[in-house]
């Protein structure tokens, strides 16, 4: 009975339930928007999915315990924290749980490839999250796509760990969850998947505070629901702030920092929580770029084509441009459609 009655609570849920989640805590989309903006103008259209596997090496850093690469449908399934739904209080038969992070990320834990991100106070970094089909609202309650924000404690190694802590005084920054995406086509009318569109690629630039203390600062990515005090999902992540405060730019790296010195570093010892993140490591990456992220070409298989195209602005791009067109190869996999939700 028990079983019975949480499916049919979760499945009522669920049934008005959009979803998504940070992908990236440090994303750096300089390319490949102008190659999903190229690649849409093509007819018929080829998505360029920014969860490919072969475009991993554009996170820069990761949100806790997420996989390198991901796998959008084991993300989608095992990843997400549904807030909305987690913190239903069904009594006896579904206690409410008002976790502010997934079980996985209440800790900072990180797996070996896919570090925490790094970075300058004053910095920005470009956090990254699936449209999933709801970038112009559909099946979000209320029609429009809501509001994503990030919350934290203002201080190195403290932690957010019950959404009643999502509070105005927490609130770093907070953008439409739409503000800053790539969607197509631009026909405003299509609204959801089935009617055609593609919505690959939502960002947010979260602009780190000058006066940030060094150290590792945890913060929760949330997204709430137009209309709707309640917050729905949220991914926990962490940011190693190092190295002298600079002025934003675009998507800034630690590794920026020329004046940076290890010495100087006042980031904390890795605690017994800690997996990799130690300090040194970060300190080795800034000293020395690690060449293994020189990004080859995504789609490598083919030569890119130049051409000029007409692109639709979506975000802050210009209307005509020389855009590099890069054909995925790997075509077939890039059909997948949002999956019903369950
Ligand atoms: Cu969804």
């Amino acid at each position: 009975m028990f079983t019975q009655l949480l499916v049919a609570s979760l499945a009522a849920i669920s049934t008005v339930s959009a979803h998504s989640w940070l992908e990236c805590a440090d994303h750096d989309n300089t390319e490949i928007l102008k190659w999903m903006q190229g690649n849409s103008t093509k007819s018929p259209p080829v998505i360029v999915d920014p969860t490919m596997p072969e475009y991993a090496y554009l996170c820069k850093g990761w949100p806790r315990n997420k996989k390198n690469p991901g796998n959008w449908i084991d993300d989608s399934t095992n990843y997400v924290w549904n807030i909305g739904a987690n913190s239903w209080d069904g009594g006896s038969f579904h206690p409410a749980d008002t976790h502010a992070c997934p079980p996985a990320q209440r800790s900072p834990t990180y797996q070996d490839n896919a570090p925490m991100a790094s970075a300058a106070p004053g910095s920005m970094i470009r956090l990254r999250f699936g449209g999933n089909g709801h970038a112009r609202g559909s099946n979000v309650p209320g029609g429009t796509p809501g509001t994503v924000s990030v919350y934290w404690k203002g201080k190195p190694e403290a932690e957010i760990t019950d959404i009643s802590e999502f509070t105005a005084v927490n609130k770093l920054q907070s953008a439409g969850f739409s503000d800053n995406s790539f969607a197509y086509p631009a026909d405003k009318s299509i609204t959801s998947p089935t009617q055609g569109l593609v919505d690959k690629g939502n960002w947010m630039e979260l602009n780190l505070p000058k006066d940030m203390a060094p150290g590792r600062h945890m913060m929760v990515w949330v997204w709430e629901y137009p209309n709707s005090s309640a917050p729905q999902w949220s991914t926990c992540f962490d940011v190693m702030i190092q190295g002298n405060a600079v002025s934003p730019v675009s998507n800034a790296q630690a590794s920026a920092v020329a004046d940076y010195s290890p010495a100087a570093s006042a980031a904390p010892a890795a605690s017994a929580a800690y997996s990799a993140p130690a300090a040194a490591a970060f300190a080795e990456a800034d000293t020395a770029p690690a060449p293994s992220v020189a990004p080859a070409a995504p789609a490598a298989e083919e030569a890119p084509v130049v051409m000029v195209t007409e692109v639709v602005t979506v975000t802050e791009v210009v209307a005509t441009t020389t855009t590099t067109l890069w054909v995925p190869a790997a075509t077939p996999k890039l059909k997948r459609s949002h999956p019903r939700h369950f």
